[in-house]
């Protein structure tokens, strides 16, 4: 890069020499950069992060960022480091342009249902990359959903979800998704406790009745979907579960889960009690989690759980008697929980408290065997001694959250409250990697404003790449043109390829549908998604052909016997077939439709007015829905899709006659 930087300056100042002369082609163009530069006031650096970001026309960004949408719901997917939004996922909330819950999708959308009621909405907070051996695999994607405590599975084949699972035992989540090594597991942590399965029980039994957990879903790679019968929960004491992180190479098996709300708070600023962001930051510390989740699995195996909601649970008791779960304190208000590249030290970071704490797994383990404990907590688990497992701490600044890792040595933490990235160096076995002394604060680069999460270049890996860092900003304040009172969100790219003491804001990205919080960057050409499904009939939802599917040659309407119409129809440029479709009120209607298209992009839309329904027909895939036609009247159903110069007339007449 420095060589880079160099060059630029070198051709400037080449083209500075050349004003006048336009000796050649170059100085001109040269001249052109700036006097455009200078029309439009940017500077030396403005011109340099353009030139690292611009991508052009036809270009290919080289990692992908994989955001959650907070309460939008959705996940993006942002190139970096053009930093260009590619596309949303619709997950729990339907989304037309997709076809995501009208028509299709909407069995998946009612899985989450929430005891039998319908919830189309979802506030993502932390996805996570299918991994293999500690590094994403590019292959599949979870996002859980703060409000319900669900978890999404979404296939990076075609960038669809395929499954919606609910938690039997809570209905509030916030430690998810994490997922272990090599995938085995997706783990999701209880964050606003509530009695198992949200049932009724007043707060004053807040102790008693009020519970905490960790659920391991079983992933199962080859169907593709979470398996609940192979899955478990394990009991954890009523604090609040925040975000966790899976251990790795010398810590795989261990997951370290942080919690607030150690002091069992339960609010009440309406009877003068304190409110809940007092009483829940009382004490100097709380509880990190150190979770052997190998052996809560062999524990499982050997059914020594309690059936709660239908759902196997590990008891507290268990726990304890097994030496399942050991705590060590944490300072003030933890939030992130991340663990180094190579497993050997988990980064703690109290909202509260400027330092982020760093502990050592090898102590840890010393600790456990050596039964160094401080103390037990109320619940009955063993609390390590903190000066005995604690590596070092080092001062980063205000409001420290989450910690990201670089290839070098370096870690990079979100300051909250100084809205600033912090750069840090590790030490153990990942000193000399960088220029400056172990476990020291080498830098802060402002970004605009409110940082929460930040993402590194797989930096929650175990082979992180650097070079781009992206600040997750909640608010933008002055960055962009005010839409209303409601403004965008910021996502900052930071160029982190230097080592030192620069890390340049390089673009600004404003995220005007969601709210995102956790994101994940990976290397794109490690997603390997289909440009068209593989066969004509493709099913989506099995990801196989489906041996019902319309083809060529076959489009029909047939009557049943039992009164149900099922339609077999073709999606070509630039028409359907059949094109006019009369039926009778009251009918029950199977409508089957198949994109038959090889060509890339060549998507068709599908909508009937009134009826409420619009599907996305990929090339290849084939769609399904049923309705009963209950309205009579006349409706023209189209292609959606600018499909072609005749789109206008890729439509049909869907007739419904009325019953007498
Ligand atoms: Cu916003 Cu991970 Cu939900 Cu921190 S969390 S910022
Ligand atoms: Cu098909 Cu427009």
């Amino acid at each position: 890069m420095t060589c880079t930087r160099f060059g630029y300056r070198a051709m400037l100042a080449a083209s500075v020499l050349a004003i006048g002369t336009a000796s050649s082609a170059w100085a001109q163009s040269m001249n052109d950069v700036q006097r455009v530069a200078k029309e439009r006031g940017l500077s030396t650096a403005d011109l340099l992060a353009a030139a690292k970001t611009f991508t052009p026309t036809g270009k290919i960004d080289e990692y992908l960022i994989f955001s959650s949408g907070g309460h939008s719901g959705q996940v993006f997917v942002i190139g970096v480091p053009s930093m260009r939004l590619l596309r949303t996922i619709a997950v729990f909330t339907p989304e037309p342009w997709q076809g995501w819950g009208y028509g299709v999708g909407n069995e998946i959308l009612a899985e989450g249902n929430v005891n039998g009621k319908e919830n189309l909405w979802g506030d993502t907070h932390h996805p996570a990359l299918s991994e293999t051996n500690g590094d994403y695999d590019g292959e599949w994607l979870f996002v859980n959903d703060k409000a319900n405590a669900r978890i999404a599975v979404i296939d990076l084949r075609d960038f669809e979800t395929k499954q919606i699972i609910k938690n039997p035992l809570f209905i509030n989540d916030h430690g998810g998704t994490f997922v272990t090594p090599n995938t085995d597991y997706v783990f999701e942590t209880a964050q606003y406790n509530v009695p198992w399965g949200a049932e009724y029980a007043p707060i004053e039994d807040y102790n008693d009745s009020y519970r905490g957990a960790v659920t391991m879903w079983k992933f199962d790679r080859k169907k593709g979907r979470i398996d609940k019968s192979k899955s478990f929960a394990i009991e954890l004491p009523p604090y609040w579960h925040d975000i966790a992180d899976a251990g790795k190479l010398v810590s795989d098996g261990y997951f370290f889960l942080n919690s607030i709300n150690t002091e069992l708070a339960t609010g009440g600023i309406e009877d003068k009690k304190p409110p809940f962001e007092a009483g829940v930051s009382k004490n100097a510390t709380d509880y990190l989690h150190i979770i052997n989740w190998k052996k809560a699995e062999k524990i499982f195996q050997a059914g020594n759980t309690t059936m709660i909601e239908g759902f196997p649970v590990i008891s507290l008791e268990t726990s304890i008697a097994e030496g399942l779960i050991y705590l060590t304190p944490e300072p003030r208000s933890p939030h992130g929980s991340d663990v180094a590249p190579k497993g050997d030290f988990i980064v703690v970071s109290g909202k509260l408290d400027p330092h982020t704490t760093i502990y050592s797994f090898a102590k840890i383990q010393k600790a456990i065997a050596n039964k160094d404990f401080s103390g037990t907590d109320d619940y009955g688990l063993s609390i390590l001694n903190f000066d005995s497992v604690m590596e070092a701490q080092v001062e980063v600044g205000l409001g420290p959250l989450h910690t990201q890792f670089g290839p070098d040595g370096y870690a990079y933490t979100s300051l909250f409250l100084d809205s600033a990235v912090a750069r840090w160096t590790l030490g153990g076995s990942y000193g000399k990697g960088t220029p400056e002394p172990d476990w020291t604060l080498v830098q802060k680069t402002p970004v605009h404003y409110n940082i929460g999460h930040l993402g590194a270049a797989e930096g929650d890996t175990v082979s992180p790449d650097g070079k781009y860092l992206v600040a997750f900003n909640k608010w933008s304040v002055d960055r962009f043109f005010h839409t209303g009172p409601l403004l965008p969100q910021n996502f900052q790219l930071l160029d982190i390829s230097e080592q030192g003491t620069e890390m340049p804001v390089i673009y600004d990205m404003p995220i005007g549908n969601g709210e995102p919080h956790y994101a994940q960057i990976v290397k794109a050409d490690k997603i390997k998604p289909w440009s068209v499904y593989p066969e004509i009939g493709w099913d989506p939802m099995t990801q196989a052909v489906d041996p019902w599917a319309p083809r060529p040659g076959t489009e029909r309407v047939e009557r049943k016997a039992d009164g149900t119409v099922e339609i077999y129809m073709t999606a070509v440029r630039s028409h359907f077939n059949p094109e006019r479709i009369t039926i009778k009120q009251g009918d029950k209607v199977i409508w089957r439709i198949t994109n038959t298209e090889r060509a890339v992009d060549a998507t068709h839309g599908f909508a009937v007015p009134q009826y409420n329904i619009n599907l996305s027909l990929e090339p290849g895939e084939t769609a399904k829905f049923e309705f009963v036609a209950d309205i009579a009247g006349t409706f023209p159903y189209y292609c959606t899709e600018f499909c072609s110069a005749l789109h206008l007339e890729m439509m049909g007449y869907f007739l419904v006659e009325p019953k007498d």
